[in-house]
């Protein structure tokens, strides 16, 4: 029988289990990426593995999230990367080299390969043809040291695209249909793979995009076959020896087949404050925009910045908005520079920010108070652009553009215009002088750590009998920036004591002391919650803090993938209602047991959970594998590891 590319990729990789949909399996990885905000963690962690070297083929540590620098923490993290990066023989880019997903496509990405990374976005490598997964810090530094990853085999949903984009419609509009056909939620477990005859009209910067922004569905990841535009692309980065076909095989079989016919798709945008809140761009026309942000690593490449270029050409940013720029990757800004992009990009009144993640992450540029934004990133969660009352729409280039133009929002086939036409160029300039190489283990030095940088806490072996508080009840879809935000008090990441006190921020404010205390008093916290809990980023911190705050399960309608690989590495129970409508029955500050616990995760089968204050048992899955229940014992995969 035939095979599609996920299968071809898996097969070529698999160290254990079966490649049946639903069960655990254990791939060889290639590939390692971690940023700095997740990074540190994992070489931290990496260290207590006492593996001298990476056993990958290619690991490399990106400097691109922290690069603010109000006070000496994110400095002193970049050092303590830098020098753990020569100690362990990876590659790292330095800060101003641009954001890892953009300079990994670039400069590394190969097509056939395995990838992780320690933040949700590696996907982006998918357009390359990689199986490329984002994953907690601590699963990335496993890998380093030569480990498998392990995953739910995924099932694979091909998504066949028809058709030709029209003038003025463009990637980014194709997730954002993607994600209001699919929605934020109910995708774990899946693949997407972009297969039919739409695909070869989309160039690799295109369909990284797609791949990108795929995260938002909560996919493992998304890919493309890797063909001609591949092969195009990897030649403009001098390395078409990289480029390898890989396409699906024509008797292919998928889980699932969903046509989206590229010609039908329009400008749309994802409205506040979900990114599969999709609505066209004409039904929202004429809202005033206030700011409007080109960049992060959906859409700051070359052609989107060139298209946008082409189109403010000649004009100046209408006064009621604030233009701001952050090239994808210094080769992105280096090339924009040398093509003359660059001069016609400022002369329409961009503000120039560093190659970097920068305002997709909060931690600059916050919109005024009750603003609307325009942003060609990737999530518009409340809050997360910093401020609380700020309304972020997510759209495609050209609809920023056409918004940067009019000062409102608007359809940008009304421009009146033609559209430009850009087409990757054969050949780009390319410059590596901001990666540092590996040194030979003799010439290592040593490892560099200010006030900033802590030990990697562990959790304690779970005890058998959880005596609790359910200190906190969610809703729906509440994501890793509810839980841990970002932004402001992302320069904590090394500092878990700290970072923790942020825990629930802008949730409920109160959390993180009650919860100190529930601990204090020998209770466990358990925190409540609706459906696809753990939304968004992979950062581990949101099960890292919350268990260093004594956090211990966590009950939920549903869990999301990375989130729930990242509660049980910290030795956090991650259960699911067995049946959904007891989360009514349940309210914040009910007393919470559950008896044999120990016993009751072994067996597999749903087990009972009591609520004292309610007088109620009401039954919950622990969805784990052998391999998790283990660590979930041990209270964590560090404690697991420390016995092996
Ligand atoms: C994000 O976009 O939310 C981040 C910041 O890149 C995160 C990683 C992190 O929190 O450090 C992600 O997407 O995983
Ligand atoms: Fe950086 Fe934003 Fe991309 Fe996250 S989504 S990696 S913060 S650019």
């Amino acid at each position: 029988m035939g095979q599609n590319i996920v299968e071809k990729i898996l097969a070529a990789h698999l160290v254990s289990g079966k490649l049946a949909a639903g069960s655990e399996i254990g791939i060889r990885i290639d590939q390692t990426l971690t940023q700095d905000a997740t990074g540190t963690m994992a070489y931290l962690q990496f260290e207590a593995m006492r593996i001298p070297r990476v056993q990958t083929e290619l690991s490399v540590s990106y400097i691109d999230h922290n690069t603010i620098q109000i006070g000496f923490e994110n400095a002193d993290d970049h050092l303590y990367l830098q020098s753990a990066a020569r100690t362990f023989g990876v590659v790292l880019s330095r800060a101003g080299n641009g954001i890892c997903h953009q300079v990994h496509l670039e400069r590394f990405g190969k097509p056939g390969k395995t990838l992780i990374g320690s933040d949700s976005h590696t996907p982006t490598c998918g357009g390359l043809g990689m199986i490329a997964v984002g994953a907690g810090g601590l699963d990335v530094a496993l890998a380093m040291a030569g480990e498998p990853f392990y995953l739910t085999c995924p099932a694979v949903v091909k998504i066949e695209l028809k058709g030709k984009l029209s003038p003025w419609v463009s990637a980014k509009d194709v997730i954002l249909k993607v994600l209001e056909l699919f929605t934020t939620k109910g995708n774990v477990g899946k693949i997407f793979e972009y297969g039919g005859p739409g695909v070869q009209t989309l160039s690799v910067p295109e369909r990284a995009t797609i791949t990108n922004m795929g995260a938002e569905c909560g996919v493992t990841t998304s890919i493309f076959p890797s063909d001609e535009m591949t092969r195009h692309f990897l030649r403009a980065q001098r390395r078409e020896a990289d480029y390898k076909e890989l396409l699906a095989d024509a008797d292919a079989t998928y889980s699932d087949v969903v046509e989206v016919d590229l010609s039908a798709i329009e400008p749309l945008a994802a409205k506040p404050h979900s990114p599969d809140n999709i609505g066209t761009v004409k039904s929202i026309e004429g809202l005033p925009v206030g700011q409007v942000c080109l960049g992060s690593c959906t859409n700051s490449s070359y052609k989107d910045l060139v298209t946008v270029a082409k189109i403010l050409k000649g004009r100046v940013a209408h006064a009621g908005v604030s233009f701001i720029l952050a090239p994808g990757s210094r080769q992105v800004l280096d090339n924009l520079a040398r093509d003359g992009y660059l001069a016609d990009l400022i002369a329409s009144g961009a503000r120039l920010m560093e190659n970097a993640c920068g305002f997709c992450i909060g931690n600059s540029q916050s919109p005024a108070s009750g603003g609307v934004s325009l942003r060609t990133s990737n999530r518009n969660f409340l809050g997360r652009s910093g401020t609380m009352d700020a309304d972020v729409y997510l759209v495609s280039p050209e609809t920023a553009a056409a918004a940067v133009i009019t000062g409102k929002i608007t359809d940008p086939r009304d421009l009146n215009m033609p559209h430009p036409q850009v087409d990757m160029p054969d050949l780009l300039a390319i410059d590596d002088s901001m990666f540092l190489w590996p040194v030979p283990a003799s010439t290592k030095g040593e490892i560099v750590r200010g006030p900033n940088i802590g030990a990697p806490p562990v959790n304690t072996p779970l005890p058998d009998s959880i005596a609790g508080v359910a200190t906190i009840k969610v809703g729906d879809k509440i994501t890793t920036d509810h839980i841990i935000p970002a932004g402001a008090r992302m320069k904590y990441r090394s500092n878990i004591p700290k970072y923790s006190e942020f825990v629930f921020e802008n949730v409920d404010a109160s959390f993180a002391s009650r919860a100190l205390d529930l601990k204090n008093q020998g209770l466990s916290n358990i925190i409540v919650a609706g459906l696809s809990y753990g939304q968004g980023s992979s950062r581990e911190h949101a099960a890292i803090c919350p268990m260093y705050l004594g956090v211990r399960a966590v009950i939920a309608k549903s869990l999301e993938r990375i989130h729930a690989a990242n509660l049980i590495n910290f030795g956090i129970l991650p259960l699911t209602f067995a049946n959904e409508t007891d989360y009514d029955a349940i309210d914040a500050g009910d007393a919470i047991c559950i008896e044999n616990a120990r016993r009751a995760i072994e067996s597999g089968k749903p087990f009972d959970v009591i609520n004292k204050t309610k007088a109620r048992i009401f039954q919950v899955t622990c969805s784990a594998s052998t391999r998790q229940v283990s660590m979930l014992l041990a209270g964590g995969a560090l404690n697991v590891r420390g016995n092996t």
